[in-house]
């Protein structure tokens, strides 16, 4: 039997999980052969996820336990931050030496240098980032003055660039994928404030380059990332036609069995696995017009849910026995979701 695949949980617009796409891409991985990827709806988050990790942020690396030597018999090994997975990424293969991995002063200078950065950025920059960003959120907070001070930063790493166009030394370094994602937000909160700066001119010319160049593109983009949210195997899956959910919605109650039967007359309501939407929408909804996917959590529901056989071909579904209440329908989202719109913000 093949060995399970590395899982990553990530968010395509986190920049903790774009920096450890772009190590995992740049070790040379690929989501599908390599690593199996799990897109997070931080709004809702996949059990699998809180028990991988119960602090609940992505990125998460879960590696098999035969990938995990040193981590004791049977057991996998969690990665639950973004650090801890570029290192294991850079670890298996860094051939453009992101690391700086050599034993001489100027590679342990260089990592010392990279290091200092990286902190700066987790820390000082990120603080005035957020609170820049998001000033909603902070109120009484100055946003001018964490606008300041994030610029104040950038100012010293624009410095750092003058020599060669990377942040440390001549060539690409882990500084460069660490912060990219960071000083990427703090000019889409502002495209022209930051543009303006021309003090930040070297560190202009640098983004522009990752923004225009093949690595960043890579890791926003199939297979790296997609906007549509990994289904969690712990939930179940209903199709539901738009209107008779939206009664539901004004009734506090969802009584309907399939297309066309209400659970009154079924008995129970038909549900689908994560991994059998696709071929129940194929089969009754394709042509019904306006059509929801409801995820479900049957820990939620007062009535039981039964893996149950189909008559005509003994493929086993999820039924609930009862009806569904509101409160255990975690989202209702079109179905097939709608083509994302290409451009735009990320
Ligand atoms: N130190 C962590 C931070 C990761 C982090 O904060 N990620 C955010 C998304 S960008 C998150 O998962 N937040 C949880 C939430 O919003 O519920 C790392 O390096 O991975």
């Amino acid at each position: 039997m093949a060995a399970a695949p590395p899982i990553l949980y990530s968010f395509r617009r986190c920049p903790y999980a774009i920096r450890a796409r772009l190590a995992l891409a740049a070790a040379g991985l690929t989501p599908g052969a390599d690593l199996e990827l799990r897109e997070v709806h931080l709004g809702r988050k996949p059990p699998e996820l809180l028990e991988a990790s119960a602090k609940g942020t992505v990125p998460v690396l879960v590696l098999p336990p035969e990938a995990s030597a040193g981590a004791g018999e049977g057991a996998a090994l969690v990665l639950p931050d973004s650090l801890g997975v570029m290192a294991w990424a850079l670890a298996r293969h860094d051939p453009a030496d992101l690391r700086r991995s050599g034993e001489g002063n100027a590679e342990a200078s260089e990592r010392a240098r990279i290091a200092a950065m990286i902190e700066q950025n987790d820390g000082a920059f990120k603080h005035h980032l957020d609170h820049f960003k998001y000033a909603n959120r902070h109120p009484g907070d100055d946003r001018e003055q964490h606008r300041d001070g994030a610029l104040e930063i950038l100012r010293g790493w624009s410095a750092a660039l003058e020599p060669c166009g990377w942040l440390v030394g001549g060539q690409p370094s882990l500084a460069d994928l660490a912060v990219l994602p960071f000083v990427r937000q703090f000019r889409l909160a502002d495209p022209e404030g930051f543009d303006r700066q021309t003090a930040l001119a070297p560190l202009q010319e640098w983004l522009q380059r990752f923004l225009q160049g093949p690595e960043l593109a890579a890791v926003m983009a199939e297979p790296w990332a997609t906007r549509r949210p990994w289904r969690s195997r712990q939930w179940i899956y209903h199709l539901a036609l738009a209107d008779e959910w939206r009664q539901a919605q004004a009734q506090g109650l969802y009584e309907r069995s399939t297309r066309g039967q209400s659970l009154e007359s079924v008995g129970f309501i038909h549900a689908s696995g994560a991994d059998q939407v696709e071929a129940t929408y194929g089969r009754f909804y394709a042509d019904a017009g306006e059509v929801l996917l409801l995820t479900i959590d049957p820990g939620r529901l007062t009535a039981s849910v039964r893996w149950e056989p189909a008559p005509a071909t003994g493929e086993c579904f999820p039924h609930i026995h009862g009806p569904l209440p509101l409160e255990a329908v975690l989202a209702a989202e079109p179905f097939p979701p709608p083509q994302p719109v290409t451009g735009g913000r990320c």
